[in-house]
């Protein structure tokens, strides 16, 4: 019995990380905007696969704002909410107000259940560049990275890869620091994050969604940060629309 729990565990997981080690997209970091392209792209069919860091993949969205587990969105977000079952109440205005609790678990769950193979506690060191492109990802145990471990990767060879990292937009600045490349930002650099004005980054949060190298896009805050959009707090609406968009610009290109 015993030893039939442990395989049964190795032989499953294994089986899901083979069949993962050439996906269509892979999403660097779950939290909403990564977790919400995901979704749009695995329900299209594409073998999508998800790597987060921490334990569980939502990313900034469980804790609401310090801690009151409530979120805000906007009524252009609504059919977003909809599409993953979220419940939300009008509060004044534009703005709904929805649980952090349900509104990330639906997320995930979602995404799950459309196909996406999502390996939490998992860190993407680097990615894969070849012929002037990104080309997949450097994958490693999180805990390896924390402990300053010197145990090498794997790799995850991919058509496309999301920086999904929110506020480190950290793909995207090992992407530059590590090669001599000129992004699709107004410097060719990753300009970094600017201070808190909601309007303005929800508008440029989903602006700011796009390939900002060949093979290489970003969603939700690190759009922002490899940008230099503002910072906007506890709402959701743009991190939504980013990933919805994101996706939606992968499925346009005509490689995946
Ligand atoms: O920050 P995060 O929630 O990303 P997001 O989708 O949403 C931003 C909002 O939560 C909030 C906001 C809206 O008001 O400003 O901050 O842009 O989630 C990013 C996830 O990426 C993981 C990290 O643990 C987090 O869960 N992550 C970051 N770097 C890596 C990573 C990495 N190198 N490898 C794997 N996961």
């Amino acid at each position: 019995m015993e030893q039939l729990v442990s395989s049964g565990i190795v032989d499953s997981f294994f089986n899901k990380l083979k069949s993962s080690l050439e996906v269509d997209v892979a999403i660097v970091g779950g939290g909403p905007s990564g977790l919400v392209a995901s979704y749009y792209l695995a329900k299209k069919g594409l073998r999508v696969a998800l790597y987060e860091r921490k334990n569980a993949p939502g990313g900034g969205m469980w804790g609401g704002a310090m801690m009151f587990n409530e979120i805000i969105v906007q009524s252009i977000a609504l059919p977003i909410l909809e599409e993953f079952g979220i419940e939300y109440t009008h509060y004044k205005e534009d703005y709904y107000t929805l649980d952090s609790v349900q509104a990330t678990s639906s997320l995930i769950y979602h995404a799950s259940k459309a196909g996406v193979r999502i390996f939490n506690n998992t860190t993407i060191e680097d990615v894969v560049f070849q012929d002037q492109k990104v080309a997949g990802i450097v994958l490693n145990w999180a805990p390896v990275q924390r402990e300053r471990m010197h145990i090498d990767p794997l790799v995850i060879m991919a058509k496309a890869v999301i920086d999904g990292t929110g506020h480190d937009c950290d793909i995207a600045r090992t992407l530059e620091r590590k090669n001599d490349v000129r992004l699709n930002t107004s410097t060719g650099k990753v300009i970094g994050e600017r201070s808190l004005s909601v309007e303005e980054a929800e508008r440029t949060t989903v602006e700011n969604t796009k390939e900002i190298y060949p093979g290489l896009y970003v969603c939700g805050m690190a759009s922002n940060g490899v940008s230099g959009g503002f910072r906007m707090g506890p709402i959701f609406g743009g991190m939504l629309l980013s990933g919805k968009k994101v996706a939606e610009l992968i499925l346009d290109q005509t490689t995946v």
